[in-house]
């Protein structure tokens, strides 16, 4: 196991007791899923509330958009995932909507009272990272993984098998340094970002770090319900 590897959970539903629970169960983070979660605004806000002073929790927007990412960091994650970035213009996008100027174009609400997190700085920051899941992403990922104030290429593995038209375990078992996930991790590497991937299971996510990933998601909310109720039973 590296020693940098960080591990986290993946939130769908909206159980603001089961979320903390999972958020202080020794993950390094959690994401909340906006994308293929069941979030929406109010229900991302309340396990925010939920989980605050913990480990770091990001929010998964459910696509590339600057008022997405906004609301999100209002409410107060300390970072964002955005899904499907295609490009370096889409990844700048991304990193601009992230932070405040002069480095990014993120508009400051502090007047917002609660809803902001109180005393956060203009200028405090946040991590970015930007989705590998298509065939443009792979073709352009050293350029991504470049883009200035890009944290992390965070690899959704059944997007990418989806999109390069292979299975889940072909795509997650290729070897070779022109294996797509190689490509990604040594593209991480190059610019000295973090290389993160969606695991889904445990046994997945050891598979990710195996091959290099530093950031792994492990399980998701509905998982872990599932393995601690087999487990208490046995
Ligand atoms: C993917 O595997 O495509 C994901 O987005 C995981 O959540
Ligand atoms: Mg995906």
């Amino acid at each position: 196991m590296p020693t940098a590897l960080t591990r986290g959970a993946w939130i769908l539903g909206t159980d603001t007791g089961i979320t903390a629970a999972i958020a202080a169960s020794g993950f390094d983070w959690i994401v909340l899923d906006q994308q293929h979660g069941r979030l929406g605004d109010s229900e991302m806000i309340s396990l925010l509330a939920a989980t605050e002073g913990g480990v770091p929790r990001w929010v998964r927007v459910r696509s590339l958009d600057d008022g997405l990412i906004g609301r999100a960091l209002d409410a107060g994650a300390q970072g964002v995932v955005v899904p499907m970035v295609d490009s370096r213009a889409q990844a700048e996008q991304a990193s601009r909507a992230t932070r405040y100027p002069p480095r990014g174009a993120r508009s400051w609400g502090p007047f917002a009272g609660g809803y902001s997190s109180p005393g956060e700085a203009p200028h405090s920051d946040m991590v970015c990272a930007v989705m590998i899941e298509t065939a443009a992403a792979l073709a352009d990922v050293d350029s991504i993984a470049a883009t200035a104030g890009v944290d992390m290429l965070f690899v959704g593995p059944f997007d990418l098998a989806l999109a390069l038209g292979v299975e889940l375990d072909t795509l997650l078992l290729a070897d070779g340094p022109d294996a797509p996930l190689h490509r990604i991790v040594d593209a991480a590497k190059r610019a000295g970002i973090k290389a993160g991937a969606f695991g889904g299971t445990p046994a997945r996510a050891a598979t990710l770090a195996a091959l290099g990933f530093d950031t792994v998601a492990v399980a998701s909310d509905t998982l872990l319900v599932q393995l601690g109720a087999t487990a208490a039973l046995a």
